[in-house]
């Protein structure tokens, strides 16, 4: 399986989703303002959506759409005797998974951090989705204050998108907004090896690829 993704943009979730559950997956980084690999080809080619992060699976099929890619990471890692990222279908955890995947992808990601950090956004459109960050921010806060996982008792894949929303906010300088209750949550997120590597790596290629 391939894995194309651009360094601190969203596919940085399903990044650290390979690290944490060992998946043999190729990591393959894309210039995502240029479109580029850095064979010189155009994303467009591989990649139709020209967005990050695309999985390639062996037989060649593409799966798009963060919230897809990490379940089917998820579910992989399981085959492999990884589990645990994913609750099973039907339960309460799963329910709320798909829940906090939403809230994160469409609430977080899309409305906020999206057109904040979109070079040709005006600023007024900026200044508008970081004066919806704050509440946003605050309902995860209120969520995680007194528990060390989104959902359930132990990391998935719901942690590994909210762990990239946060590390975006943190990195940026944009800060969390006063959101208060994350800081136990944050400070164990970040203290986890895998996080520590993927924001070691994706820093460095950040600087010759964006
Ligand atoms: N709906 C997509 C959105 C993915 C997305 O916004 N990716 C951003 C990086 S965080 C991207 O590829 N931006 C480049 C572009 O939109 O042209 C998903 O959930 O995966």
């Amino acid at each position: 399986m391939d894995l194309y993704y651009a360094p601190m943009a969203c596919s940085f979730a399903c990044h650290l989703l390979i690290r944490e559950s060992s998946l043999p997956v190729n990591l393959i980084p894309v210039a995502l303002l240029r479109k580029q690999l850095d064979t010189g080809a155009d994303y467009f080619s591989v990649a139709p959506k020209g967005q990050v992060p695309v999985l390639r699976f062996d037989d060649g099929r593409l799966l798009t759409e963060n919230s897809a890619v990490l379940q089917a990471l998820a579910r992989h890692a399981a085959l492999e005797g990884y589990g645990g990222y994913l609750p099973n279908p039907g339960t309460v955890e799963h329910d709320e998974l798909l829940e906090w995947l939403s809230f994160i992808g469409t609430e977080i990601h899309k409305l906020c951090l999206y057109p904040l950090f979109q070079r040709d956004a005006p600023d007024a459109v900026k200044e508008w989705s970081q004066g919806l960050l704050a509440g946003r921010l605050q309902t995860v806060a209120d969520r995680v204050a007194h528990r060390p996982f989104l959902v359930g008792d132990r990391f998935s894949v719901a942690d590994a998108y909210l762990a990239w929303a946060l590390m975006l906010c943190e990195q940026s300088g944009v800060g969390f907004q006063g959101a208060k209750g994350l800081d136990a949550y944050w400070a164990q997120t970040k203290a986890r090896p895998a996080f520590g590597e993927c924001l070691a790596l994706e820093g460095r290629l950040y600087k010759t690829l964006a």
